[in-house]
């Protein structure tokens, strides 16, 4: 089978694929698939019947050869691959039938498999010492990156931890074996690479796992863990969908995975991503009803354009009873609902739905609804010191009155006017245990209490998930929060030592996943990349660390959640608050570099403009070259460094006469030099000039009319060139959501001010 990127072959004597791109740069030779039985893997022998048939995919029209393959067990296996016109790789579906008398046991579905034997190969290209292979991560806090593959990963060293963080059927790191949940990709930075990705999560947990002999891959497969899945003679099963991938240079693999994946599962994107201010990160469980309503009218009166303020943990008298309060909400939250909506905003409210304190009425009130480990004992899902009674056990998500509670509590929310829903602690739906219904595999059991809450909340809510498994995630919220939490500090290593894992409550830990998982973003679902801690009291981050924050939030496009007690906030954060808002409509396209988390995103804006942010998570100062050409300019450009506030000739951007210290970063807005006008920089948003300008066009007399669009109290400065003068126009403005000037090229710093009030 043939498409235009791409070369297919198949033996069926040996039931064994070869894949290759026709630049001949990536292949995979000697793949097929295997069924795991009692803890074995057991290949497919032989094929049979190759069957070619043209079908209608998410991709388009597509090919599909399907074939049967015998394994020794009485088994049969059912491949289909699917090569549409338009992609560049192919998507893989695999069942399994008992031929046999006897029911048989599934362990689980691998639609692909490939070891280094004979003239099986895996070829990529590039230095294989500088190869990488990419780590998802389980749930929303647990680090993702792309990390080398001579090291073994650490884990958790804490039981409990392990829980949280590593998918319960994920097999751990260990010396040359690494595993990466829903997806995963192989590469070398600037080369082709190949990509691994289940498209559908319906059912099934998922990972793929990776053998190395020192840097290089000896092993490959992708797994659907069946969960012991009981299959009757004459009976069959389908397990997840993969996609493969061929990648070509510098494509983005997990960017490519995610955008099939999102089609496949139909995920609910909203057009506009939120801004909110969320409780948690100045007040975190000591939050009480006049601090929500203090901050709610304060971010009203100053008019800061944010449309939701969201209530976090720390108004329930327990976890797991919602309806009973906190001494400091002593009336409930619906009060705290109506204020918050007869300010303008939308509401939103914190929820922890599958967790229990062990102190609660509702786990006293229904043991039967806890999730039991195989000594009947409650399965603990997080010990909390800051939490009533601190222990917490999983509720079993199969268990048909906890899914009706799930119902109630989230239409009850909805009633009481929140229609913004974070659900956190989401995790706990997919511990091991005896389940009421023992037959539903991991996956399901975790969407049917999901999709409950959502007939609770309404079609119309938003659900944002947090430290949710991501892949049984897909398709059921509006918006996943992909890292762990920030916090008004830098790093905490000890307290990542004590974890065995970089997850943490740190700014760098959050970064790090933000910058990893930046694909993600209205692909699956929009990213929330938690919240833009941005005050200068109470705070141990300096003004490097609270950019580099602030830009990567905005850079990635996704949610921009403030949480600083609007009353501290200097006027000088204030600015820098505004310069957030609202987020930007666009998803980043993301450059791997040097470290485990790629250092550069880059936005490339409708006109032509580019704004590049490179970072530096490390402790040591490095420089940081932008290039242009790298970014697609060919001819002269302009470069505006937005925290220098300072326009950049091309060798201050491609050497940098000084290296970015340790946590910074570099902002920076690229305009290609014509002859029109142009803006080059902004101060008004941190897009610079590539947001919030609607139109610039040549007036009469060298004349230039400039049209602004953004919401809120605006002030700031644009800079501008104009055709035939080598020295910028500055001006400086103050409107409010937006501004049309007509103004001559001066060249002089503060021309004059213009108020269209
Ligand atoms: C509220 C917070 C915030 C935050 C969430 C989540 O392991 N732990 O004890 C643990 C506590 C809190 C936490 C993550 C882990 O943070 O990410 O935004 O909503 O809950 O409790």
């Amino acid at each position: 089978m043939e498409g235009p990127r791409l070369r297919l072959r198949i033996d069926p004597g040996t039931a064994s694929l070869e894949i290759e791109d026709k630049t001949r740069r990536v292949a995979v030779r000697g793949f097929g698939p295997r069924v795991i039985v009692g803890g074995r893997a057991f290949r497919a022998t032989s094929a049979r019947e190759p069957r070619s048939e043209s079908v209608q995919t998410p991709n388009g029209p597509a090919t599909r050869i399907s074939m049967r393959c015998s394994t020794e067990l009485d088994l049969e296996l059912e491949l289909a691959v699917e090569m549409s016109e338009s992609t560049s790789g192919v998507t893989l579906e695999l069942a399994v039938e008992n031929t046999g008398e006897s029911a048989q046991r599934i362990g689980a579905l691998e639609p692909f498999s490939w070891e280094e034997t004979g003239d099986c190969e895996l070829k990529l290209e590039g230095d294989p010492g500088a190869m990488r292979w990419y780590r998802m991560g389980y749930q929303s806090w647990t680090p993702a990156g792309w990390l080398r593959l001579d090291r073994t990963e650490r884990r958790p060293r804490i039981g409990l931890l392990r829980d949280l963080y590593c998918g319960p059927l994920t097999p751990f790191p260990r010396r040359g074996f690494h595993a990466s949940d829903c997806a995963t990709s192989l590469r070398a930075p600037g080369s082709a690479g190949l990509s691994l990705g289940f498209v559908t999560h319906r059912n099934y947990l998922c990972h793929i796992g990776l053998s190395c002999k020192g840097p290089r891959p000896s092993a490959l497969y992708a797994q659907a863990s069946l969960e012991e899945h009981s299959l009757a003679p004459g009976d069959r099963t389908v397990g997840e969908r993969l996609w493969l991938g061929l990648d070509a240079a510098g494509e983005d693999g997990i960017a490519t995975w995610a955008q099939h994946c999102g089609r496949e599962m139909n995920v609910r994107v909203p057009d506009t991503t939120p801004s909110a201010w969320c409780s948690w990160y100045q007040f975190f469980t000591r939050v009480t009803a006049p601090d929500v309503v203090r901050a709610t009218q304060h971010l009203a009166d100053q008019k800061i354009p944010i449309d939701t303020i969201q209530l976090d943990d720390g108004f329930q008298a327990a976890v797991g009873d919602w309806r009973e309060w906190d001494a400091g909400f002593p009336d409930g939250i619906a009060p705290i609902a109506k204020e918050i909506r007869a300010s303008g905003f939308r509401a939103g409210l914190w929820l922890a739905p599958l967790l229990v304190s062990r102190a609660s009425n509702t786990a006293r009130e229904h043991p039967d609804w806890l999730l039991r480990r195989s000594d009947g004992k409650p399965r603990v899902a997080l010990i909390n010191k800051d939490w009533k009674g601190k222990i917490c056990y999983a509720l079993d998500p199969t268990h048909p009155e906890v899914l009706s509670w799930l119902e109630r509590i989230a239409r009850r929310a909805r009633k009481d006017g929140f229609d913004y829903l974070k659900l956190d602690f989401l995790y706990a739906g997919t511990l091991p245990g005896e389940r009421y219904d023992p037959d539903l595999p991991s996956g399901a059991a975790y969407r049917g209490a999901i999709e409950a809450i959502r007939r609770g909340a309404g079609k119309a809510a938003f659900l944002l998930g947090c430290g949710a498994p991501l892949g049984p995630s897909i398709g059921l919220f509006e918006a996943m929060r992909i890292g762990p939490d920030v916090a008004p500090y830098w790093a905490s290593p000890i307290a990542d030592r004590l974890f065995g894992v970089k997850a943490a409550p740190s700014a760098v830990n959050g970064l790090r996943n933000v910058l990893s998982r930046a694909a993600l973003h209205r692909r699956l679902w929009l990213n929330d990349p938690d919240c833009a801690v941005l005050r200068d009291e109470d705070t141990k981050l300096d003004t490097n660390e609270v950019r580099t924050l602030a830009a990567t939030i905005a850079v990635s496009g996704g949610l921009l959640v403030l949480s600083d007690d609007p009353d501290k906030l200097s006027d000088e954060r204030g600015r820098l608050q505004s310069r957030l808002l609202p987020p930007l409509p666009f998803v980043p396209e993301v450059t791997l570099g040097e470290g485990e988390s790629p250092d550069q995103l880059s936005i490339a804006f409708p006109d032509g403009s580019v704004l590049v942010l490179r970072v530096n998570l490390s402790d040591s100062s490095r420089a940081l070259p932008i290039d242009p050409v790298a970014l697609g300019f060919e001819g002269s450009v302009s470069g505006y460094d937005v925290w220098e506030d300072r326009l950049l000739d091309l060798a201050e951007l491609t050497e940098p006469s000084q290296p970015e210290p340790a946590h910074g970063c570099r902002l920076v807005h690229l305009v290609a030099d014509n002859d029109e006008v142009r803006v080059i920089g902004s101060t008004l948003h941190l897009a610079s000039g590539g947001f919030g300008v609607e139109s610039v066009r040549s007036g009469p007399e060298g004349r230039a009319q400039v049209d602004l669009a953004l919401r809120g109290e605006r002030r700031g400065k644009l800079i501008l060139a104009f055709p035939g003068r080598t020295d910028a126009t500055r001006v400086h403005v103050s409107f409010k959501d937006r501004l049309s000037l007509e103004l001559e090229a001066s060249g002089v710093e503060d021309a004059f001010e213009v108020s269209d009030r």
